[in-house]
């Protein structure tokens, strides 16, 4: 809408007074036609300047908003890209150094251990030691004998009647965890380097040839006893919670260690230790583990079968032992899982996982 007064003039372009600028002021205020055609055009195209002025002067202000809004979303994206990569920098760097801390862990564990006299290791053997305070976090370990656990490897190596006994010594185990004896015999045929099952519980290939997917035995000792998973007969109830935690797999035959095997593993040495027997020689460990005359002149083997005779299937002090090492730094976190073997003071990292 415009309005037009003669004598003072006044633009209204559209709703709003208007200022005009100088030169459209001089060409108002200067003399002019007084015919109505004359006065319109020219406050017309006063208006018209006016607006197109506000419009370059707008339409710059937003430009500038837009670009000064560009810049800071670029800024702002560079400083979160940046301090992403400072935290990446700063996890990779902690990370390294706590795997480094980890290794240093398991060589202070072996130096221990290969340190320790007969008896002298059992103060720190089966828990976590308390945490070792580090710059920027923590250390903390724990040491398993795992002689004190049935190797199942055992099944298969050594002489014919030690493996006869090992053979015993396992099915009392499954007899323990409610699993049947003649898993015994899937076991030995998974370990094994011939393709004849075993009757009537064994398993060769021909039974895992049929799973979908198909697999074949392992014909060889383990590596790792989470392998037994993969047998005939151990996704039943009473492997994982009963059975599991007391087996190994060592690269040798071992020797039952008396001094750290829990009950249930004492009770599976000879027929005639129920659990009660083998809890009373948990519960009468000296704190420096027994020699191995205390052990077998313990009152609750008495009767039981067990004797001097078995000796070599017993010992009193271990050589593989399972080394956990947990360092923290910052918000890494690294956990090995390392087993040695001690052969008198030198210790050797056999395997590394974590
Ligand atoms: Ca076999």
């Amino acid at each position: 809408m415009t309005v037009i007064k003669k004598k003072s003039v006044v633009l209204v372009c559209g709703n709003r007074p208007g200022k005009l600028p100088a030169e459209t002021q001089i060409a108002a205020s200067s003399p002019a036609p007084r015919t109505p055609g004359t006065q319109a055009g020219l406050i017309a195209a006063s208006c018209g300047a006016a607006g197109r002025f506000r419009n370059e002067r707008g339409a710059a202000l937003i430009s500038a908003l837009l670009a000064a809004a560009l810049v800071a979303s670029v800024a702002a994206a560079m400083i979160s890209a940046q301090q992403l990569d400072i935290r990446r920098t700063g996890n990779i760097i902690h990370g390294d150094q706590a795997y480094l801390y980890a290794r240093g862990v398991e060589s202070w564990a072996g130096l221990l251990l290969g340190r320790a006299a007969e008896g002298e290791e059992y103060e720190y053997l089966g828990h976590t030691l308390p945490p070792i305070p580090v710059e920027g976090g923590h250390l903390s370990v724990r040491v398993d004998d795992l002689q004190g656990l049935f190797n199942v490897n055992n099944l298969v190596l050594g002489s014919e009647s030690g493996q006869e006994h090992q053979r015993l010594m396992f099915r009392r185990l499954l007899r323990y965890c409610g699993l049947e004896e003649e898993l015994e015999q899937a076991v030995s045929d998974w370990l094994d380097a011939d393709q004849e099952p075993r009757f009537p519980g064994g398993a060769e290939d021909g039974e895992y040839l049929r799973r979908n997917p198909p697999y074949r035995t392992a014909d060889r000792p383990l590596t790792d006893a989470d392998e037994l998973a993969l047998v005939y007969g151990f996704e039943h109830e009473g492997y994982e919670e009963c059975l599991k935690p007391l087996l190994t797999a060592l690269p040798e035959v071992a020797a039952v260690n008396v001094n750290t095997a829990p009950a249930p593993v004492l009770a599976a040495l000879a027929e005639g230790i129920d659990p009660y027997r083998a809890e009373q020689l948990v519960a009468d460990r000296p704190e420096m583990g027994y020699t191995m005359a205390e052990f077998l002149e313990h009152p609750a083997l008495a009767g039981t079968g067990l004797g001097t005779e078995d000796g070599p299937l017993l010992t009193v002090q271990g050589r593989y032992f399972m080394v956990q090492s947990e360092a923290v730094i910052g918000q890494s976190r690294v956990m090995l899982h390392s087993l040695l073997q001690r052969e008198g003071e030198n210790v050797r990292t056999l395997q590394r996982s974590r």
